[in-house]
Parts: structure tokens; sequence; C-alpha cells
């Protein structure tokens, strides 16, 4: 019997498809076991080789935890909700949904045939109702939930509405919009439902607010610091410009503490850990108020008042990590956005300072944090006071002060910061930039910056003598008592937009009052999409939805009617953005528990048992996207009650990339002449990218082949190297671009998904990158049929119930350990070499036994489950492999009971000898005398001395 890969796989996996053998139970007694994949996103140009690479691990491992007793769960999905199916429509005209479901009916049959474990009837979609019903019901729930920092936990806002009525807002504690009015009990009840409403957006989880984005013309969208790479969009390279817009926004600075500390108990690589740390961006110093001289306040503007301060006078408070070097500051710098910069700026520097304003505007945040060289700015003409010495401060505006961190101004200390010094330097002996101070006993240069533990300072008043950690302290101190500044944790993390300007997302379950927004009822969800004829946004620039003519609900029906009927009485316009990519995927791991529930997200039964994902692997590229945002709302939906896990994620691995191995031909510059490979250097010649499918394992194509690839290799003349033409090759990434895309089916078609997943997994450590090489796949399929001649020969099935030898029962043992110990250990290159090992001495051993091979078949199973599967059945069993219990590793079978000795004469080493372990020395000493090769080197000497050491070595002397 041959192995015949595609009839034996396709037969498997319609067998576990129509029996749901992979199917998780939500009632069981055994223990759970939670894998989880990143789930695709469906483009139009399927599944390359790559893909799998994490989906094949994770299925090795779900597969082995079954073996060993666990129930598993294992399910995939869709995240089907994105830009690139929206511009496909653009182009094309094409409805999103049906492009998206097309894209993932081949997705589908692309995954089917690797025959993954996945727990199909789990699948969700973000892009359908059923799906988006939910995330829209959890946006709801943020809107109606406030952050409570006594409790430090988000609450249900009818709480702090009982808090109002009750006190106002005095004593309450909340993340929440800068700068909120105080006021009583009795004013919240004398305040129009307006008004608290208007109060109330400014604590809720998700509010609206006029936020400074990142917008993108290009795309006509605004994108997340995230979705922005190098200043433009990650997607098609336009550029960004900042713009204030109205957008919803997620309060996920309420959570950043506590998703700093939640790093400390998951299981995740330390380079992982600190990418999450680094984007909170935890920094501990002070507040500190500085008091502008000679400005006299408006009455309108009494936020700047100080607090307790009669002196009536606009105040600059800045963000400080080092409240120690406070007698160093020789001027302040305002970011040029920063709201003051217009109410303190002299006349007499007006039009300085607009211009500078005008031209920094053109630039991007992006840009400007990354931009540590151009220093410029401008003085205003104000001075502040310093707060202990009175002195006057010099006030000026600079772009390396970012608006958006701290409080957009900083109190500039250039003997201890870079760009303060950078900055001073440059505008040294100009208006308005007084000599450097220098606060430490040390000189100061360009490269003694920042918080050095042996400088101490001096010139610093009550601080002087003292060192950075202790004077810090004492500043914060002093700064308090004159109600001057207090200590300060400042978070990186800026509040998240969630509006999107696309029609390819979640809408938002919201209408508007009066400009109100309002949620509708969790009984009337899912608010679906609309049609549109056109999903670009509209001419007078609203997002895509304002193409709908049918967006509009009506408070009475319940329903989304045609927008002619609005009234605004009864009848109100719906939101016209749309959610963004990570709504959906924010999510998605608790839906798997409970997929088909209609009344709840996920039922409390199903979350009991299944609690949180236990492995999680996936691209390292969502490091600070999508791992944040799910951490956040899975934090969120704790405190309200509907998960009962801190963190959503245990353990997660990042799988590497697979990369491209380019194939390259040389043209020789400015004609249509092509050279092979080695002929390259001499002539001036430029490389173009080939499809890879026409390079044989040697690096060689067929030029005719070429010709008819490309119109322009038609006519090409093509000048080989000993009658052959070579390619060069190049290891890039995977793109469609460079024709280096390897299709998994065409592996499958040819070798089998078992040959396909084995290969995958050989190609090195699973976190590593590496290039695809077509090259060592064939010895991987030689493997696999070696493997099944060891069960079947011509005839038929060749396996005995003979009792094993000892020798194959150490084979397997080891195997047993060495599988065991690297799927633990998540290092599947090594199997699948100790597979090939065994199997070679087990054919080296003509080892036909069944105790040997029907293990032998369940230790594989994992990596190859059809071949697995096929011999499992000949081997006369009824149930599916997966319910077979991993082979129980014996040490005892690893223990020797013999030893080949080395024999030696003089030293010299001149034959082995096998003997068993438990001989004394002189039965090993007769054994050897006795032996024809011992007679033979001796020729009737007798030596001086035989030296025996048990176990190791038997030296003849003399
Ligand atoms: C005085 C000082 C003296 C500072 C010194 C540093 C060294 P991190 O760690 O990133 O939080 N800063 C504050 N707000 C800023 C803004 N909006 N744009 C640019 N820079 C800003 O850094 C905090 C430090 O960065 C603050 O401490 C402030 O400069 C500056 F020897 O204040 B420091």
């Amino acid at each position: 019997m041959k192995y015949n890969p595609n009839e034996i796989e396709a037969k498997w996996q319609k067998h576990w498809s129509e029996n749901g053998t992979f199917q998780a139970e939500n009632n069981s007694d055994r223990p759970k076991y939670y894998v989880l994949d990143m789930f695709p996103y469906p483009s139009g140009a399927g599944l390359h080789v790559g893909h799998p690479l994490g989906y094949i691990a994770s299925d090795i491992y779900a597969r082995f935890k079954r073996h060993k007793g666990f129930n598993v769960l294992h399910p995939q999905g869709y995240d089907s909700f994105g830009l690139p199916a929206e511009q496909y429509a653009i182009q094309t005209g094409q409805h999103p949904d049906k492009t998206t479901k097309e894209n993932i009916a081949r997705y589908r049959q692309q995954l089917d045939r690797i025959g993954f474990s996945f727990d199909w009837s789990r699948e969700v979609r973000t892009s359908s109702p059923d799906y988006y019903k939910w995330t829209q019901w959890i946006f709801i729930q943020l809107f109606e939930s406030w952050y409570d920092k006594d409790s430090d936990e988000a609450r249900d806002i009818k709480t702090l509405i009982m808090e109002f009525e009750a006190n106002g807002n005095s004593k309450v504690n909340a993340v929440c919009d800068d700068s909120i009015a105080a006021f009583s009990a009795d004013d919240w009840k004398s305040y129009t439902k307006e008004a608290q409403e208007r109060i109330l957006l400014q604590y809720r989880m998700t509010f609206l607010a006029e936020t400074e984005v990142n917008w993108c013309p290009g795309l006509k969208t605004v994108l997340a610091n995230d979705e922005i790479v190098g200043g433009v969009s990650e997607r098609g390279g336009h550029p960004v410009v900042r713009k204030k817009m109205t957008q919803w926004s997620m309060r996920i600075s309420a959570y950043a503490e506590r998703l700093l500390q939640g790093l400390d108990t998951i299981d995740w690589t330390e380079s992982l850990k600190e990418s999450q740390r680094n984007w909170i961006g935890k920094s501990v110093g002070a507040l500190v108020s500085f008091k502008v001289k000679d400005s006299e306040i408006e009455q309108d503007n009494v936020d700047y008042i100080l607090s307790g301060d009669e002196t009536n006078a606009y105040k600059i408070e800045v963000f400080t990590t080092r409240p120690d070097t406070i007698f160093g500051v020789t001027f302040m710098t305002l970011a040029p956005e920063h709201d003051l910069v217009a109410k303190i700026t002299t006349p007499a520097q007006k039009q300085a300072v607009e211009a500078y304003i005008e031209a920094t505007a053109k630039r991007s945040e992006r840009e400007r944090m990354a931009d540590v060289k151009t220093i410029s700015g401008v003085f205003t003409g104000a001075y502040a006071e310093h707060p202990f010495t009175k002195e006057p401060v010099p006030v000026w505006i600079g772009d390396y002060v970012l608006a958006g961190y701290g409080t957009g101004a900083v109190m500039a200390v250039p003997c201890g910061d870079e760009r303060d010094y950078a900055f001073a330097n440059f505008y040294k002996g100009t208006e308005g930039m007084p000599e450097i101070k220098n606060i430490f006993d040390q000189d100061i240069s360009e490269n003694a910056f920042g918080a050095k533990e042996g400088f101490k300072l001096v010139d610093s008043d009550f601080l002087n003598g003292m060192t950075y950690k202790e004077a810090s302290a004492k500043a914060i101190e002093a700064l308090e008592e004159i109600e001057q500044g207090k200590g300060k944790i400042n978070y990186r993390m800026r509040d998240a937009v969630f509006s999107r300007q696309r029609y390819w997302g979640e809408p938002f379950p919201v209408y508007y009052v009066n400009g109100l927004p309002q949620m509708i009822a969790k009984q009337h969800l899912p608010i679906r999409l609309p049609e549109v004829e056109k999903y670009l946004p509209t001419d007078d620039g609203q997002p895509p939805l304002g193409n709908a003519n049918v967006w509009a609900w009506d408070t009475l029906q319940h329903a989304v009617v045609s927008n002619d009927l609005i009234d605004h009485k009864t009848i109100f316009p719906l939101e016209l953005n749309t959610m963004p990519g990570w709504a959906g995927s924010s999510w998605y791991w608790l839906r798997y528990m409970d997929a088909h529930n209609e009344d709840e997200m996920v039922s409390k039964d199903a979350q009991n048992y299944w609690q949180n994902v236990d492995l999680y692997i996936g691209g390292s590229e969502h490091a600070t996207g999508h791992l944040l945002y799910s951490r956040f709302w899975n934090k969120f939906l704790k405190d309200r009650g509907y998960v009962n896990q801190d963190e959503p994620f245990k353990k997660l691995i990042n799988q590497g990339m697979i990369l491209g191995m380019s194939a390259l031909v040389y043209r020789i510059s400015g004609t249509n002449k092509y050279v092979s490979k080695n002929l390259k250097n001499e002539y001036d010649t430029e490389g173009l990218h080939i499809d890879v499918s026409l390079v044989n394992s040697s690096d060689e194509i067929d030029t005719e082949k070429l010709r008819e690839w490309q119109p322009q290799f038609n006519n090409a003349e093509f000048i080989s190297e000993n009658g052959k033409f070579y390619v060069g090759r190049e290891v890039e990434k995977m793109s469609k671009r460079w024709y280096n895309v390897v299709n998994p089916d065409d592996i499958c078609n040819e070798y089998g998904a078992d040959t396909l997943r084995l290969y995958e997994m050989f190609l090195g450590p699973l976190e590593q990158a590496k290039p695809w090489n077509t090259g060592g796949i064939s010895g991987v399929f030689g493997f696999l049929r070696k493997l099944w001649r060891l069960y079947f020969d011509e005839n038929g099935l060749i396996v005995t119930s003979n009792p094993a030898s000892a020798e194959a029962l150490k084979t397997l043992h080891k195997t047993i350990k060495k599988v065991n110990d690297d799927i633990e250990g998540f290092s599947f290159n090594t199997s699948v070499s100790q597979f090939m090992i065994a199997v070679n001495e087990l054919t080296a051993m003509k080892c036909h036994e069944r105790s040997i091979l029907e293990p032998l078949a369940i230790l594989i199973s994992p990596y190859a489950p059809h071949i697995a599967e096929e011999l499992w059945e000949k081997l006369g069993h009824q149930m599916s492999i997966s319910t077979a219990a991993f082979p129980i590793f014996n040490p005892e079978y690893l223990v020797e009971s013999n030893k080949e000795y080395p024999v030696s004469f003089n030293g010299k080493m001149r034959f082995t000898l096998n003997l068993p372990l438990d001989l004394t020395k002189e039965q090993i000493q007769e054994i050897v005398m006795n032996d024809e090769r011992t007679i033979k080197q001796l020729e009737g000497r007798t030596p001086n001395k035989v030296i025996i050491v048990p176990g190791k070595i038997i030296n003849l002397v003399g």
C-alpha cells in the first residue's frame, strides 16, 4: 500500500467536519484549555505559506492538550471589517459585504486543506450583525460607565448621578475631562436635562470630545498613532496632518496603571511587555505652577487662576520629572498650540509668534517628536515668576514641546535636559535668553545630562548638597507648602480616538438630540450598516454614512427610517462615523466561549468555565494596538461584572515571519538584454523580480517560460552561462509585489498538508524570522513515506503483536520524552528532527511491533494528523486518534543494560566488546582474555596488568 496523502487528507478532513471531532464542550468534567490564534483579516490575496505558521503551532499545541485529557477550545473566525475591502469597493463599486464573504470562503477552503482542529461551530465574523450587535452593546456599556479613582474601577453612571444629586461633584474622584467646574447638589438639580447631559459626557468612559486628530486627507479618515508609520499612513503611505474634530474617544488612560501592573501577572515575552510599558510611558514627577508676571486675567478665563490665589495672574503649569532642578530653570517653553500663548504674548512679539505658530502647524506631532535636532522657537516677550526666588523667567514657545503631553509646557533646565540645552545655546545672546544656570557641582557639557546619581546640587537654596532623589522629594514638599505644585504621575498613553470616517465598520448605536448623543436600547440592536450609493465621504466632507438615505432613528417605532422623516421631535439623525478596526477584535475571544448566545455577549456559565485564553499565538505587530485595547476592554468588562478574569491572555507567543526567497533576473541597463547571474558583474545591470514559480531548485529558469510570463520579456535577449540561465535570490518579505509568494495550496497538492505542517515547523524556531526555501520539502515528504513503511508493505498492514525489543522501546521512550518536552517548551522544530531519528532507527531495526507503532502514531498526530488518523484506523481503532491518551514516558527503558567497551593494548584502542553492565571485574577479564582478537593481539605474551573500569574501559598493559 502506497502513502497517498491527497486521498487520506480529504478523507479525514471530511470525517472531522461531519463528526464535529473538534467541537469543544461548554459543560465538561475535564479541565479546560483555551488555545487562540489571532484571527485573520480575509484579504483578496488569500493565504500564503507565512500565514499558517502560527496556526500550525497552535494546532499542534491544541491537539497535544487533547491527548493530555483537556477539553480544548481552539476556535477560528474573521476580523472582517476594514479598509482594504472598502477601498476595493470604492474602486469597483462592489459591496464590501460581498467581497468579504467571497474572501472568507477562499480563506476557509485554504484553512481546511491544512487540517486544523478548529471548532468551526463557534466561528465569529466581526462584520456580521449577530456579532457587532455585541460590539455595539459594549460601546453602550462604556457610555453608561465612569471611572472611580477611589475604588479604582469603572462603575455604573447611575452611581455618579446619585452622588451628584446628594453631594454635587466636590467629593467625586473620577477620571474625567480637565477643568470641570465645581457644582453642588442644588446646582445639579437646578440644571436642565441638557446641561446635566453635557456634564455627564465629561465623565463617561466613552465620550465626545473635540480632539486634535491625525487626519489623513488621502484616505479621508482619522488614523490612530499605531496606524501611522514614519509620518505617513501605514496603509497607502499617505501624508497625515493634525486637525481638530469632534470624535468619540475612549478613556483608556484610566487604566494606565492597571495595564502596567497587569503585565507582571502574565506570561508574555519581556520584549512585548517592554513595548507596552513604553507605550503606556509612566513618568513620576511634579506639576509646578509659575505665575505670569504683570498679567491681568480676564473675567472669562477663570480656569487659569491659581487655586486659592488672589493675585489674579495667569499661571503656567508645567510637568517635570526633575523637580530637584527647580533652581536651574533658565526659561520656560510652551507648545505653540498652548492656550496661553495668545494671552501672554506681548504686542512687540505678536507678529513673530504668529508666524512661528503657522509654520509649525504644518508639522505632524510624530515628526516633531522624532526631530530632536532641529530646535526652533520664539520669545513671547512675557516673563513668569520663579516660585521660590521670584526672579523673572522668560517664556518662549518651541515645537519641541508637545501640546498633547503633560501640560504642554516645560520649565527649561539647560544643565539637566539635552533639548533645553540645545535650545538655550541656539538662542544664546538673543532677547529673552539668559545665561545658562548650572546647579550641579560638576561641569555641564553636552554629554552630561540626566539624573546622574553622583551629582550634588549647588546654588539651589534649601536643596544645596542634596542628590537628585532627596532633592525631588524635598522640592515637591516645598512647592506644596506654597501651593504652587504637587507630586504627579504622568502617562504618555493618550485616550483612544474611536471614530472613523469609513463605511466598512460597526455603526454606532447612537442618535443625536440637540447635538447630544443618545444610546439606542439593547433590545433594538444590532443597528445594521445602511446601504449607500457611494463608499466615499460626501462632497461636503461628511463620512460615507452621510450618503445613506435611510439613516435616521425613529424613537417611537424603534427603527431606522428615511432621513426625510427627521423632525427632531421623535425622529433624529444617526451617527455618521463608524467604529475603528480594533473594536471588533477587542473582545472576540469572549464570543467564542458562547458564540450563539442571542441574549448575552457571553453567558456567566460559559465565562466561569472558560475564564480566559491559556495560550495566544500571533504576530508581534499587534504589541501596542490590539493587545492593549483588548486588555483595556477586558478590564472594563471585569469591572462591570461581565467577565471574571483581569487579563484576557495568560500566555502569548509571537511567531516569527516567514520570508520569501525572491528571484531576480539582471537586465543590462538601457537594453532588453538579460544576463545569467554569474555574469552580472561584467555589465552595468539592474535586478528585476520574477515569479519564484518559474525557478527550479538549482536557481535555474527556462527562458522560454519567462518570455511567456510577461510581455516585457517576449523579445528579450538572454545571455546564459554554459547553456544555463541562473537567477539571483534575495530574502524579502513575502509579498505579491515581489512575486515571491508561495501558496500553501500548491504544497498541499504536491506533497499533502502533513508535509506542509511538518515542514513549516522544521524551518526553525517558531519565534524566529526565517526564509521559505522549498528545497527541503521533499526530505520531509520522504520521511512521512518512511514512517508509512513501518506499518505497511505493498500488500498491506505488516504490524505484529510480537513483544518489542529493548532497543525499539528505548527509541520510543526517548521520543516520547523529547516530543513531550519540546511541545511544552514550544520547540516544535526539534521534535521534527526527533521523529526523523526515531523512524530511521526503527526502520534499521525492522521494527513492526504494535506496542511501538501505536504510541508512535499518537506522538506524531499533533504534527501530521491525517497520516496519524489513517494509521490509527488501520490499526483497528474506531475512535479518532485525537481521543487517545498521550503515551507515558518510562525512564526504565532508557537505562542501558550493556556497554560497548573499548579494549586497548598499551593505550591503543584495538576493538570494542559489547558486555552486560552487571558483570564483575573477574567475569569481564575472563571474557576479554578468551576473546580471539585479544589472543591475536598478544601473540602469546601475558600482559603485566589488566586495567578494568566497569562501565568505562578495558586496558591491557605490557
Ligand atoms: C525639567 C527638567 C529638568 C526635565 C531636567 C528633564 C530634565 P518624560 O520622562 O518623557 O515624562 N517635558 C514635559 N512635558 C513635555 C512636553 N509636553 N513636551 C516635551 N517635553 C516635555 O519626560 C518629562 C520631561 O520632559 C519633563 O521634565 C520636561 O522636562 C519634559 F534636568 O522638566 B523636565
